[in-house]
């Protein structure tokens, strides 16, 4: 009795052995699945399913952004790697639908130094909750402004900020 119990025993303890030299490095695989969600409404991005005047990232001027004008209760959290998803959810009294053809849509540019900011993706009014995705490819710590070139939305204050952190450690159990 006592000499079968052993032998699996062993095997139980190569078994584990095994599964810590061939698992993959974990954290990597976790962000590369995160998605991040943000909503685009009443001409501001949030993350709540409708968004509020004062969801302002950042003043900025036809220039780019404004020194020292970020608004640290906008600031939203992205793991290193994960996608970020925009949400067109403008739709309702004193959306961008509302305007009709007056308001042809949003977009996301990443501000880059220059005026017009990197083209992310765009998304038109009165065509339902359509996307723009980016995958984050900075690195922890980056703050990355960015802003609606749309009939100049941002100088209402269709701006906001991303904050790159480090992936969350591997869930336990
Ligand atoms: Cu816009």
């Amino acid at each position: 009795m006592a000499v079968p119990t052993r032998t699996a025993a062993l095997k139980v303890t190569a078994l584990a052995a095994l599964l810590v030299i061939v698992a993959p490095p974990v954290g990597d695989a976790r962000a590369a699945g995160s998605t991040v969600d943000v909503t685009m409404s009443n001409f501001r991005y949030c993350t709540t399913p409708a968004c509020s005047p004062t969801d302002v990232g950042y003043v900025r001027l036809s220039s780019g952004p404004v020194a020292g004008a970020d608004n640290p209760n906008s600031v939203v959290d992205v793991p290193e790697g994960a996608t970020v998803q925009w949400v067109y959810r403008d739709a309702g009294p004193g959306s961008c639908d509302f305007f009709g053809a007056r308001c042809p849509g949003h977009n996301v540019r990443f501000e880059d130094g220059t005026p017009e900011g990197t083209k992310i993706g765009a998304a038109r009014s009165n065509s339902g909750p359509t996307t723009i995705t980016a995958t984050i490819t900075q690195k922890a710590g980056t703050l990355i402004r960015y802003f609606c070139s749309v009939n100049g939305h941002y100088q209402t204050g269709m701006t906001g900020i991303l904050r790159v952190v480090a992936a969350p450690p591997p869930a336990t159990g």
